[in-house]
């Protein structure tokens, strides 16, 4: 598959995330705006699901990166319609860049959208980009604090995932810290852990997904 490449289109005078939702629910598509910190594992993710539910839905992918194509390269051996939108070092993708790129999808033979967005926890959380929803995925090597330090996304998002489970015998991750962060933000956000490494986990995910997809 082509790896369709474009560069944000910033025009902060336009916020098109209400044209983005709308014509998403007219083809009956649902976006998911992917938000971490860099490494936390989103492409690995993406990576994972391309493989166990390509076969099952129809997936596009929107990698949103700064400068390369590394991302849109690892992804496209699976052979999903992917576009690269790089942001020239924007630290977040806008809505006004996700109307355009729409157009360069077949929408009517979709199903489910990722958005790979910048790698960071606090300008991507801050932009409606018109997904359906947000998730934000966090990993053991960065530390527990992430909920209480970017409140924000975990407030919003439709879930949570803990990646790099097994990883977290050799990290000071403090479950319990992690865990009643979490609550105290967002008392019902579903939670996954898993490991992208080992697969453990991923299961559970990928079943929630296509239920809260609709497939
Ligand atoms: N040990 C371990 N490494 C992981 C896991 N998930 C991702 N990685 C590695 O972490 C690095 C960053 O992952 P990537 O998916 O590129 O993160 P992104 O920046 O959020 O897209 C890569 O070297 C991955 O191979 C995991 O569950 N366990
Ligand atoms: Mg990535």
């Amino acid at each position: 598959m082509e790896i369709k490449v474009m560069k944000r289109v910033l025009d902060r005078n336009r916020d098109m995330a209400g044209r983005v939702r709308e014509r998403l629910k007219s083809s009956n598509v649902v976006m998911i705006n992917m938000i971490s910190s860099p490494g936390a594992g989103k492409t690995s993710m993406l990576e994972h699901i391309c493989h166990q539910l390509g076969n099952k839905i129809r997936i596009a992918v929107i990698e949103g990166d700064v400068a390369t194509d590394r991302d849109a390269q690892r992804i496209k051996k699976y052979d999903v319609p992917i576009l690269l939108i790089n942001t020239d070092g924007g630290c977040h993708l806008d809505s006004n860049s996700i109307d355009i790129a729409l157009g360069e999808f077949d929408l009517d033979n979709l199903d489910v959208m990722f958005v790979e967005n910048v790698g960071n926890l606090v300008c991507p959380s801050h932009f409606d980009l018109g997904e359906t929803f947000k998730l934000a995925v966090v990993s053991t090597t960065e530390g527990d604090d992430k909920p209480v330090k970017y409140p924000m996304l975990f407030r919003e998002a439709r879930a949570v995932v803990l990646n790099k489970t097994d990883l977290v015998q050799y990290t000071n991750f403090d479950y319990s810290s992690f865990l009643s962060a979490l609550r105290e933000i967002n008392n019902s956000v579903p939670l996954f852990e898993l490991s992208c490494r080992t697969g453990e986990g991923l299961g559970n995910f990928m079943e929630w997904l296509l239920e809260e997809t609709g497939n």
